[in-house]
Order: C-alpha cells, then structure tokens, then sequence
C-alpha cells in the first residue's frame, strides 16, 4: 500500500521533471519519498495528511519569522488588495532600498531582482562589465544560484546529484571560471599572482551554506579583501542565505569585511520571491539606465514581495532579536551534542545566529570540516540514517547532508526539548 506522499509524489512526476521544481526538494541525497506540503504555520510544516512536523529549513532560510508570520499575511493581503503588480515604480521599493542601505553599510545602492541566482548572476555581468574582464573566481562547495558560469564546481542540489559541475554549460563559459579550494588563503594569493589583472571579480559565500555550514577563518577573508583590493577585482559576498540570517548585518558584519557588492534573497522576500544584489555606488551605477551593463527584470520589486519584506524588518530590527534567536540554536545544538556525544555518535556541528549545520565525522579525533574536501570525507550514511529517523518522530531537517539548517523566532522551548529528544532516541537506534 504505498502512502499519501507516494501517491502525490508519482502524480507529480507525470508532468515535472523528478517531480520537483527544485532539485534537492527530491529527496536525492537522503534517498525516500519527498514530504508533500499542505500549509505551514510558527515552528511547523503540516502534510497533506495534516502530519505536523518541526520545520529546521524554513523554505530554505526566508521564514526567520516563522511560517504565516500574521504581520507579514497581513502586508501580502492588504497589497493584493491593491493589486499584484504594475511594471511601474512604488514607494515600497524604495522603503526596502533604503532599509537595505540603512542596515548594511557596504551597500549605497541595491537592485531588486526576483531571485538570488538573477542576484548573483546580475553582480557577476556587473562586475565583468565594470572592470572590463573576463576571468570570475568562485569557491568549491559553494552555491550561487543556476546560471551557467557558476555551475562549475557548485555545491547544494547538484552534490546530491553527484554533478557538480552542470551538463549544459558550454566549456568557452566554464573556461573563464577559476575554482579555488574554499577557506585556503594561500590559494588565493597563488590564484592573484597568477592571473591577477584577468580577474573580475570573485565571488564567495562568506559562511558556506551549500556543502552543509562552514565557517572560515577570518585570515581567509582578510586574504581575500586584500588581493581584490590590490588587482582591481570586484569582492562579492554571496549573502543570500547570510543575509539577515547570521546576525542583522550579515555575514560581512561578523568579519568585519566590506565586499564590493553583496548579493541578497530569502529573507528579504521574507518567503515571497526576491533577489537583490547593491554596493559601491561607483560599480552600482554601471547598471542600466545608469550605466551599459544591462540588468531588468518585469516582477522585480514586486509590491506584494516589498510590503512583505517591508512587515519582516519590522521584527527583524527589533533589539535582542538575533541574541534570542542564537540563544536558541545554542541550545538546541548543545542538546543534541550531548545526546551524541551520550551515545557514541561522532556528531560535530557549526553555528552562527540563526543558522546551524550538523556533520556525522567518521572518528572520534575528526574535527568539524573546514572545506569541502573534509565535508566530503564526512559519513553522509550516517547523516541520511539521522534525517530519516528525525523525520519519523516529527523533526523536518534538510534532505541533504550537504545543506544548512534555520530557526526562526517562533521555535518554541517545546519545539527544541522536542526535537533534542528525537535526536536522543535516532542516536541510541545508530549506536546499536
Ligand atoms: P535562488 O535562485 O534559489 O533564490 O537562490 C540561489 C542561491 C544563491 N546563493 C546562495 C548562497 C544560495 O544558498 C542560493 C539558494 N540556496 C538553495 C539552498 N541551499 C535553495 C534551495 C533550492 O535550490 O531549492
């Protein structure tokens, strides 16, 4: 008798590829049948059969505020009661530019696009049309979106695929892409000696979120301001998961590094479909109708997307809200430790803000990965038992080893003794 979400899953496969419109919602790496979503509300995500779970990816980080937020329902309501969309300026835009510009001092001006890969792929043409080079570093492990120069090496739903590098993208494109091992200072500066003035830009997750979470060394940063600086190549800080996420100023307020340009999703749209990418008013303005480097976009700043985001950084800029929001992940993620570590598991885990990351390492004496290369080595078996048995008691975490994990403000202290609860019961089951 095969379930509900068996069911829905077949159905979806007769007219969408894999039965998805995104890869790594597939259940791909984790292996299963993906679970079918009906509506969501606070910590939870119910099914089609009205099966509550814990909800740790929060469509991927935008639901910081939780699921059905009433003050951000409200915004969507009250502008569709206005209408969806006009292809015309409005003053929301310019409530959430201003924001934007208010919170992040890096950025004088910012374009809203309607997704973070028309972000990052925007900030890439930009930095190509403004330094007049070819040549774009990224870094392996990283994600930045779909479109075709960033394919090479990526990481996210193409790790669970086991294609890191696209079909599809023609080798003249992959050809001016240059991929460095993340977290390496010393790649870096051999990558600058080498091709230095070719470069225009590199772009870089500045807390990894894509080959699970990474945190890199602050020399690693330090490194990379300096040699962009030093050759006249464009710094982005690919921020569209640690935007808002890690801290209110993002990743690039916790190392104290101010890129070029940064690039913004998720949680600016706060669940309604929203890219951005802004910086240097100097770069910024080489962006149509100012400047020959042509970016558009017929939703982009769409009312119904900016009076959403217009509600969330309402809450999001209220003091103590990233403090209560850490203060959960530590305790959750302590939690879990503990239990682990009760148990035998070789459990490591990174954290920063509202973002956490777990890694089943294959020793005892394995410390938690610095780049993707010691990701790779991690027991992702041991990861796909975790996920199963955690979705079995009500606990929904990423359907890949390879991914991040979210909490929002409306995690309850229920909702976390519950879900390090589970996580003692899969352990006591992984260590038999
Ligand atoms: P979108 O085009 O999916 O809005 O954003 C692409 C993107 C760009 N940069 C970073 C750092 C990202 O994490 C993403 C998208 N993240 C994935 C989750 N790892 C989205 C989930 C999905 O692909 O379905």
């Amino acid at each position: 008798m095969s379930t509900k979400n068996e069911q829905l899953f077949l159905q979806a496969k007769k007219h969408i590829p894999g039965g998805v419109n995104s890869p790594v919602r597939a259940f791909a790496g984790v292996g299963g049948t993906p679970v079918f979503i009906h509506k969501a509300s606070g910590s939870k995500i119910y099914d089609t059969e009205d099966n509550a779970y814990i909800d740790y990816v929060g469509s991927w980080g935008p639901m910081i505020l939780g699921h059905a937020h009433p003050k951000v329902i409200e915004a969507v309501k009250q502008a569709a009661d206005d209408g969806l969309s006009f292809g015309a300026p409005t003053p929301f835009e310019t409530t959430i530019a201003d924001k934007i510009c208010e919170i992040v001092p890096s950025v004088e001006l910012v374009r809203m696009t309607n997704s973070g890969t028309e972000a990052t792929m925007s900030a890439i043409r930009l930095a190509r049309g403004y330094t007049g080079r070819d040549k774009i570093v990224k870094f392996e492990g990283c994600y930045h979106g779909h479109s075709d120069s960033l394919l090479v090496k990526a990481g996210s739903g193409m790790l669970d695929i086991g294609e890191p590098t696209s079909k599809g993208v023609p080798a003249d494109f992959a050809k001016h892409t240059i991929t460095l091992p993340y977290n390496n200072p010393d790649a870096i500066k051999e990558c600058f000696a080498k091709w230095g003035n070719e470069i225009a830009c590199v772009i870089v997750e500045p807390i990894a979120g894509n080959m699970n979470m990474v945190i890199p060394t602050q020399e690693f940063h330090d490194t990379l301001r300096q040699q962009c600086s030093e050759h006249g190549a464009v710094l982005i800080f690919d921020e569209v998961m640690t935007g808002f996420r890690v801290g209110l100023g993002g990743a690039q307020a916790h190392f104290g590094i101010e890129p070029d340009l940064t690039c913004f999703g998720k949680i600016i749209g706060a669940g309604l479909p929203v890219g951005a990418f802004g910086g240097k008013r100097e770069i910024m303005q080489c962006i149509a109708p100012t400047g020959g480097v042509y970016q558009a976009g017929t939703l982009s700043g769409n009312p119904l997307a900016m009076r959403a985001g217009i509600a969330m950084f309402e809450d999001l800029t209220v003091d103590g809200f990233y403090d209560e929001l850490a203060s959960k992940v530590d305790y959750l993620i302590d939690g879990i430790q503990a239990a682990a570590d009760k148990h035998g598991i070789h459990l490591r885990s990174n954290k920063l803000g509202g973002m956490m990351g777990f890694f089943f390492v294959k020793d005892g004496d394995t410390a938690t990965p610095q780049n993707f290369d010691e990701v790779s080595d991690c027991d992702i078996d041991a990861f796909n038992t975790f996920f199963h048995g955690m979705l079995e008691r009500g606990i929904y975490l990423a359907p890949s080893a390879y991914e991040a994990a979210f909490m929002s403000s409306k995690h309850s202290q229920a909702d976390l003794d519950a879900t390090i609860k589970a996580a003692d019961a899969v352990f006591a089951q992984m260590a038999q």
